[in-house]
C-alpha cells in the first residue's frame, strides 16, 4: 500500500479508535449515575462520522447529528470540551447550555450545532452551500442524516433545492438498519433511499459504512465535485446501530444475529486489520490505543473537576 494511503489511514484509525474511546467512557459514566443529559450510542458509526470529516478542508462546513462525534473531534473540537458537554459543566461546548451532543457545535471549527429536530441540519447544510455557491467561495457543506430521517419531506424538499441550485453540499445518509425501534423495512416502502435520492435530481452512491477505505475514496469524490461546481451527492452508507438508540434503550428489539453479524464487520477492528496486513507494525497500533486512553481519561478527570456554569450568564448567547 502507497505511503500516503497508510498515512491517511493511520490518521483515521487514531480518530476512530478516539471516536470509540471516548463513547465508551461516556456511556460508563451515565451508567455510574455522572451523566446528567442524554447520550446517543456512536458504536458502529466510527468509519462513517470520522471518514467523512476528514475528506473537508477547513474552511468548510460540517452539520453533524447524534451519531457524528466522530465529526466533531475530527474538526478539531477537543475531546475535554466533548466531555464537559456531555457532563453539563460550564467548559462544554455549550457552557453548560445542554448535556448532550445536541446543540453541540461550533463555528470556529465549521461545526453547525446539531439541530435535534431531524432532519433539520440537512436545510441548513444546503443553504449554506447554497450560499457559497452563490457568493463564489469554494466552499463545501456536509452533512448527514439517518434512514429514519430520509423518509421525511424536508429530505425529499432539501435535495429538490439543493439539485436546482447545484449546491456544493454532500449528504451522508447512516443506514443503520433502524430508525429508533422501527427497522428500516416497516418505515420505508421503497428501502433504496440512494434510487429515492436520484429521483430528487440528486446524483447517490450506496458505500459500506464500516469500510472506512469506501468512505475516503467516495466522500473526497463527492466533496471534490461539490467543489468543482458539479453539484450535491448523496452518500448511503451502509451500517449497523450496534448499542441502543440512546444509552436508555437496551435495544431487545434487535435479532442477536443481526448483531452476531455485523459483530464481524466492526469498523474498527476492520482498520486495524487492514492495517496490520499492510505491515504496519502492532506494537505502533497499540500505542495509539494506549494514547488515545490517556487523553480520554484526561478528558474525563478535566470535565469532572470542571465547575457547573453560573446562572447569572444563563441570558449570554440568547439571540432573543
Ligand atoms: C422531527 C423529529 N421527530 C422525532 C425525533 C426523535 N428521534 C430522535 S432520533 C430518532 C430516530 C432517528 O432515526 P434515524 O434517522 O434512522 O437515525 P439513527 O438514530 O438511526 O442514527 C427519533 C425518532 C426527532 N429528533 N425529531
Ligand atoms: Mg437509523
Amino acid at each position: 500500500m502507497p505511503t500516503d494511503n497508510i498515512d491517511r489511514l493511520l490518521s483515521a484509525y487514531r480518530w476512530m479508535q478516539l471516536t470509540r474511546t471516548l463513547d465508551e467512557a461516556i456511556r460508563t459514566l451515565w451508567l455510574t449515575g455522572k451523566g446528567v443529559g442524554g447520550t446517543f450510542n456512536q458504536r458502529g458509526h466510527e468509519a462513517i462520522s470520522v471518514g467523512a470529516a476528514m475528506c473537508l478542508q477547513p474552511d468548510d462546513l460540517v452539520a453533524p447529528m447524534h451519531r457524528d462525534l466522530g465529526a466533531f473531534l475530527v474538526r478539531g473540537i477537543t475531546p475535554r470540551r466533548i466531555m464537559a458537554q456531555q457532563l453539563g459543566r460550564a467548559t462544554g461546548v455549550s457552557g453548560g447550555r445542554d448535556a448532550n451532543i445536541h446543540g453541540c457545535g461550533d463555528l470556529d471549527f465549521g461545526v453547525i450545532g446539531f439541530i435535534s429536530h431531524l432532519p433539520q441540519s440537512l436545510p441548513v447544510a444546503v443553504g449554506a452551500a447554497m450560499a457559497f455557491r452563490h457568493r463564489h467561495e469554494p466552499r463545501v457543506a456536509l452533512t448527514f442524516t439517518g434512514d429514519g430521517g430520509a423518509i421525511t419531506g424536508l429530505f425529499s424538499e432539501s435535495l429538490n433545492l439543493a439539485a436546482l441550485d447545484r449546491a456544493p453540499v454532500v449528504i451522508v445518509v447512516e443506514e443503520n438498519q433502524y430508525a429508533y425501534s422501527t427497522p428500516i423495512a416497516t418505515h420505508s416502502a421503497n428501502v433504496d433511499i440512494a434510487a429515492r435520492a436520484r429521483a430528487t435530481g440528486v446524483e447517490a452512491i450506496d458505500i459500506d459504512g464500516n469500510d472506512i477505505e469506501a468512505v475516503l475514496t467516495n466522500v473526497t469524490a463527492a466533496v471534490g465535485s461539490a467543489r468543482d461546481g458539479e453539484g450535491p451527492t448523496v452518500v448511503v452508507a451502509h451500517t449497523m446501530r450496534m448499542l441502543g438508540h440512546a444509552i436508555h434503550d437496551g435495544a431487545e428489539y434487535v435479532p442477536a444475529e443481526l448483531l452476531t453479524d455485523w459483530e464481524r464487520r466492526d469498523p474498527v477492528d476492520a482498520i486495524r486489520a487492514t492495517l496490520e496486513v499492510a505491515g504496519h507494525p502492532v506494537d505502533q497500533l497499540d500505542e495509539i490505543d494506549s494514547s488515545t486512553l490517556a487523553t480520554v481519561d484526561d478528558a474525563v478527570e478535566f470535565a469532572l473537576a470542571s465547575p457547573w456554569p453560573d446562572p447569572s450568564t444563563v441570558e449570554s448567547g440568547v439571540w432573543a
